[in-house]
């Protein structure tokens, strides 16, 4: 038996080994190392620099979470930003949305394009929507460049390690914030609440001063470190539940993971984290108090 080895959670002493069939093809990006495997029990699956991106088996879990969630809050959504998801599924989703008249993609990488056009046609199948116009460049210097354009982004980053560091700073939030219309709607990956709370105790740090709307929220990934994984949802004017329209989702077709009772389960978060969240947008009130 061959095994795909994910070294992402040695410091935290385990590592994922994944039983695969065979390596379907490999290639060297100028910016990474992009690999595409048949697995024994998730189907095929895409990794950039020796991590999981996706897998066949739970893919929809992350990818419908991601596009929904913003979607079926924002009323209007006819403009729609993504940064990364050069799979093409996070494209999917948002496609089956008829309010959306055009996405713009913005992935540093075209042979993520390329690579999952050619062995994953059910996430690419989207980029061949008329509505979708894909751009290969830098993301942060993409969103520095537009002010007032987007009803809603989404960042569908790999992990903040190699090309995704700079989309989990301050300045790209704040550059993010100006990208998007009066009450644009923005969802970011923001990693697991079970191994990454430096990760996203910087994101609180700076993102809910950004933006007046700051919830998280979460989906189960099994392929993924933990299990799950997380999302910043940052918003101008809507709240991710008072502001919710579950009659969105009947249109959406069918579904994996996403439903109007995963949308409101997905923003209770679990006792610990919940007062880690808390205690620092409490912080942020009270220090925004003192300022005026
Ligand atoms: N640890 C892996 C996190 C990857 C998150 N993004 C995946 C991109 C899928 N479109």
């Amino acid at each position: 038996m061959e095994w795909f080895e994910e070294q992402l959670e040695v410091e935290k002493g385990r590592i994922a080994k994944f039983a695969v069939n065979r390596l379907v093809v490999s290639r060297q990006s100028a910016f990474q190392k992009i690999e595409v495997y048949d697995t024994v029990s998730f189907g095929r699956m895409l990794v950039h620099d020796q991590v999981v991106m996706a897998t066949e088996y739970d893919e929809a879990h992350y990818h419908e979470m991601i596009a929904h969630v913003p979607l079926c809050v924002h009323p209007a959504p006819t403009k729609v930003l993504v940064i990364g998801g050069g799979d093409g599924g996070t494209v999917r989703e948002i496609m089956k949305h008829g309010r959306v008249e055009m996405v713009h993609v913005c992935e540093i990488d075209e042979a993520v394009v390329d690579i999952c056009l050619e062995y994953f046609p059910s996430l690419s199948c989207g980029f061949s929507d008329p509505r979708v116009h894909c751009f290969f460049e830098d993301g942060a210097a993409f969103v520095a460049a537009r002010k007032n354009e987007y009803d809603v982004i989404i960042v569908d980053s790999s992990d903040p390690i190699g090309p995704a560091e700079g989309l989990f700073q301050e300045q790209f939030y704040q550059n993010l914030y100006e990208a998007l219309r009066d009450d644009g709607v923005l969802v970011t990956q923001s990693e697991s609440f079970h191994y990454h709370r430096a990760t996203i105790g910087n994101l609180l740090s700076f993102a809910p001063r950004i933006f007046p709307v700051y919830q998280y929220y979460f989906t189960l990934v099994p392929t993924y470190p933990s299990g799950t994984i997380g999302f910043s949802f940052c918003s101008k004017r809507y709240d991710a539940l008072e502001n919710f329209e579950p009659g969105h989702i009947l249109k959406l077709g069918s579904l994996k993971y996403y439903n109007e009772a995963i949308h409101r389960a997905a923003f209770v978060l679990p006792e610990s984290f919940r007062i880690f969240l808390d205690e620092i947008l409490a912080y942020k009130n009270l220090s925004a108090h003192m300022e005026n």
